[in-house]
């Protein structure tokens, strides 16, 4: 593939608030672009791919104090856990960003005088309700019993010389851009709730300085005062790209594709964000997709309730990919989904266990049995091989529909029917009674090669949902390089595993779990 003939494809995380550790949320939203990036990446597209720590505010302030740290120690050892995290978890960020970082405040400062320069920026007073968890002003109207409207948490009152954007002035472009880009914010459910409540009431001037805190990126005013965190995070979306200084490689990769978030924060992303691109006369990204969120047995997690899941404890207990398969497979992108250890359990037992586990021992087994572990020839093929043949090869247009649509579960259903398929291949053509009968060695030859070739397209189709997996899968079939070396296109062709491949079985991959 040549460089410029490469489409590109620039995915984002949120950057997440470093006053504590990952959790299983943070971890859903991030394994879910990593798949996508995998995906595009391995369908030979130029791929890019953000993710960070939003490091500044009131929140990490507090956070700091309380721990006796200063906000730079406090996120020094943080971030430190969420990249470790990213690196167990498999995640093939292409740019781990922390708004902390020098190139981003310059960013964020000249973002601001770029909107100060257009006129979309007034001196006021703000005198209002203020959410710290959230980091979020709120209007009189949206503050019940002096308690945020979104988390529940009670709300504190502020009183400061602040600088504004006008974002009311971008109601009707807003409004437009929404109906000429149906597109732009998904899940659909998702975006007329937004246009419904808070777009078609009315946007209203935002507070983007905080007079009253000092953890944060100095705002290039004459005041002493420091940019709210909102202003300066959504800013990491152009800086970690390289604006305003590497415009080259900006303009290879902006406008985004796609940022990808929870529906927390849908709000930020699809009001203010594209009011300042517009005041700062920038492309507007192309879709904001707003993920689901995860319960616990049916709970919000909390800290307070001690039910937060840890993602590293099941990624260590389990296996990485199986934590990957679990969240990507049980809930759909884009809706509300429960984590129990129960579901996990079932869901392990019964697709890793016992189909894709089982899949690929009992064919290696077989492999080694009859044919000391060398694939041999293919030589007459049979209706049922031609079955799996045509599963195999049309899972690529398929996925390429549904990966559009970040419908994940519907793609991994798409691979556990080859998985399926193949299982009851095994059965129906009972390989151990064709051994038995020396005569049928070439049927035999045929069924081996068969799995060995669906294994290949498992592996391949696999890889960016569970890239663990798929790798030693990879290297079990023989293969001396890596799976990552090799495209999804190649699931496309059929009998491309080489005769006369020595494979190397391993140890089943999921050994099933005692739920007694
Ligand atoms: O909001 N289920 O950071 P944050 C699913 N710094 N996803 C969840 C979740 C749950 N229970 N809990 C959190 C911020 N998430 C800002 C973002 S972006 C410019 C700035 C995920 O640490 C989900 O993606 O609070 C959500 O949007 C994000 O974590 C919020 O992370």
């Amino acid at each position: 593939m040549m460089q410029e003939t490469k489409k590109k494809f620039y995915v984002t995380t949120p950057i997440y608030y470093i006053n504590d550790v990952p959790h299983i949320g943070h971890a859903y939203t991030t394994i879910g672009a990593d798949v996508l990036a995998r995906f595009k990446r391995m369908d030979g597209w130029d791929v890019f791919f953000l993710t960070g720590t939003d490091e500044h505010g009131q929140k990490i302030e507090k956070a700091a104090k309380e721990r006796g740290l200063t906000p730079q120690q406090l996120t020094d050892q943080i971030v430190v856990r969420f990249q470790e995290a990213w690196k167990k978890l498999g995640i093939t960020y292409s740019r781990f960003i922390r708004t902390t970082e020098i190139s981003h405040k310059r960013a964020a400062q000249m973002f601001f005088e770029k909107v100060f320069k257009n006129q979309f920026i007034y001196k006021g007073h703000y005198e209002g309700w203020y959410c710290l968890p959230d980091e979020k002003f709120l209007l009189p109207s949206e503050v019940i019993n002096e308690k945020c409207p979104d988390c529940g948490r009670p709300v504190e009152r502020l009183k400061e010389e602040n600088y504004f954007f006008s974002m009311s002035k971008f109601q009707n472009a807003l409004t437009q851009y929404l109906e000429e880009h149906p597109e732009f914010v998904q899940p659909l459910s998702r975006k007329n709730e937004l246009v419904n409540n808070f777009i078609k009431p009315g946007l209203t001037d935002v507070c983007i300085t905080r007079s009253s805190v000092q953890w944060g990126i100095a705002a290039p005013v004459p005041e002493k005062s420091i940019l709210y965190v909102w202003f300066d995070a959504l800013i990491n979306y152009l800086s970690g790209i390289g604006w305003p200084d590497d415009l080259e490689t900006f303009h290879r990769y902006w406008p985004a594709d796609v940022h990808l978030i929870g529906k927390d924060i849908l709000r930020f992303h699809a009001t203010l964000w594209p009011a300042m691109l517009l005041a700062a006369e920038i492309p507007l990204p192309k879709k904001v997709f707003g993920t689901g969120f995860i319960t616990m047995n049916g709970q919000k997690m909390s800290k307070s309730l001690g039910n937060v899941i840890d993602p590293l404890a099941i990624a260590d207990q389990y296996s990485p990919d199986a934590l990957r398969y679990f969240l990507l497979r049980e809930i759909p992108f884009g809706v509300d989904g429960d984590f129990s250890m129960e579901s996990f359990q079932l869901r392990f037992n019964g697709d890793l266990a016992n189909d894709l586990g089982n899949l690929i021992h009992r064919s290696l087994s077989m492999l080694e049995r009859y044919f000391d572990g060398v694939i041999p020839e293919n030589p007459n093929p049979s209706p049922a091989e031609t079955e799996l043949k045509t599963l195999a090869t049309q899972y690529a247009t398929q996925a390429r529909l549904q990966i559009e649509e970040m419908a994940f579960p519907a793609i991994l259903t798409l691979i556990w029917t080859l998985v399926k398929r193949a299982n009851k291949y095994i059965e129906d053509s009972a390989p151990w009674k064709v051994a038995a009968d020396s005569a049928q060695r070439a049927r035999l030859q045929t069924i081996l090669y068969t799995l060995m070739e669906v294994l290949r397209v498992v592996a391949l189709a696999l890889a960016p949902f569970m890239p663990f997996t798929a790798e030693s899968i990879w290297s079990q079939l023989g293969f001396s390089d890596s799976i990552f070396n090799h495209g999804l296109e190649e699931t496309e062709e059929w009998a491309k595993i080489p005769s006369g491949q020595k494979i190397s079985k391993k140890n089943p991959l999921f050994p099933r779990i005692d739920r007694s």
